[in-house]
């Protein structure tokens, strides 16, 4: 079983080579779903999940017939019923420079080089944000229960957050177990709240439910909690009927500004994409290829 509130009819998986996490794809809407599977932690990620997880998202980026990413907790825990979305680095396996395997970690194989990598103690964490916010579709944070920690963060920086109204929790222990994220996790989220509410959330240590976080602005919507992912599906099927180009560069457009000069990059990069589409690009090529002059003064000067 996947997750209580999961629809068996709606999904396909996409793989089940993983551990830590599961992958499916929408049988009917062009979505998928990526799911924290560790419900006895709350969904606590370790460094294979990390992996795992920019692996599907990375998957999920490449998939030209894939318009919106869901991403979510599966539950509920066996051992107390308990539901989560993630509540962030696994306390367990956290080392001296940041989270390591234990040697008595399953996922932890001496011989994988994903594992090698991991054990040098990156942060990679930060790599899924940064996934998640160049990704050229729409990510859901679909929150079922606690979202903590660099689980918190993961909402934050997802485009949208919909949240059981019944089992959704909201909390920054970052402080408490001395660990900060300063990047998307307070200053984005400090856009979204305002500079007030976001250092509550962060020097309180307070929990938050669904329906404060959606007045505070940073969850869209509290959902029943039966009701979550077939919502989200709906949310998923609305806006992949939409234009993708239009979908893409709104997104990038919304991020710019707050991405500097990378958010810039991003958004150009795109225009410069649709620019190739033009006719007039494909004759500054073929000039190039024809060895001779461009011809450009047949292409208007739009006004
Ligand atoms: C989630 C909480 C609030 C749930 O409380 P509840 O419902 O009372 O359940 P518990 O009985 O506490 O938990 C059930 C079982 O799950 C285990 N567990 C829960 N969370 C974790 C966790 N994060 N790591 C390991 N185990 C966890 C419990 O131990 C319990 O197991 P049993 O039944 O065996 O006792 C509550 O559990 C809670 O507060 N959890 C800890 C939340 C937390 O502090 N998370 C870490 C916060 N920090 C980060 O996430 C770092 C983020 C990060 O990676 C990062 C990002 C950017 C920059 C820097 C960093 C960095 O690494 O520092």
């Amino acid at each position: 079983m996947v997750s209580d509130i999961f629809d068996p009819d709606a999904w396909e998986p996409v793989t089940d080579e993983f551990d830590d996490i599961t992958y499916h794809r929408g049988v009917d809407v062009p979505v998928v779903r990526i799911a924290f599977d560790r419900p006895e932690v709350r969904n606590a990620f370790r460094p294979g999940t990390v992996d795992e997880l920019y692996a599907a998202l990375d998957h999920a980026r490449k998939q030209a017939d894939v318009g919106c990413v869901l991403l979510t907790g599966n539950g509920p825990s066996e051992k107390d019923g308990g539901w989560a979305f993630c509540s962030g680095g696994d306390q367990s396996v956290r080392g001296g420079s940041g989270y390591e395997y234990r040697d008595d970690d399953e996922a932890g194989d001496e011989d994988d080089p994903l594992v090698k990598e991991a054990r040098a103690g990156r942060l990679h964490v930060l790599e899924v944000q940064r996934l998640i916010r160049f990704m050229p579709k729409p990510v859901v944070a679909v929150v079922p229960g606690w979202a903590v920690g660099g689980g918190h963060s993961l909402h934050v920086i997802c485009d949208l957050t919909l949240a059981s109204e019944e089992h959704a929790k909201f909390l920054q222990t970052d402080p408490d177990v001395a660990s900060f994220d300063g990047g998307f996790g307070s200053a984005y989220l400090a856009k979204q709240i305002g500079q007030k509410k976001a250092r509550e959330v962060f020097f309180r240590g307070k929990t938050y439910s669904a329906e404060e976080a959606a007045d505070m602005g940073m969850v869209n919507e509290a959902i029943p909690h039966e009701e979550l992912e077939e919502v989200a599906i709906e949310w998923a099927d609305e806006m992949t009927k939409k234009s993708p180009t239009a979908m893409r560069m709104l997104k990038y457009a919304f991020n710019m500004t707050d991405d500097g000069m990378v958010g810039q990059q991003v958004f150009a990069g795109e225009a410069t994409r649709l620019a190739y589409m033009t006719d007039e690009a494909q004759e500054g090529r073929d000039a190039f290829l024809e060895k001779r002059d461009p011809e450009f003064r047949d292409y208007p000067w739009h006004y």
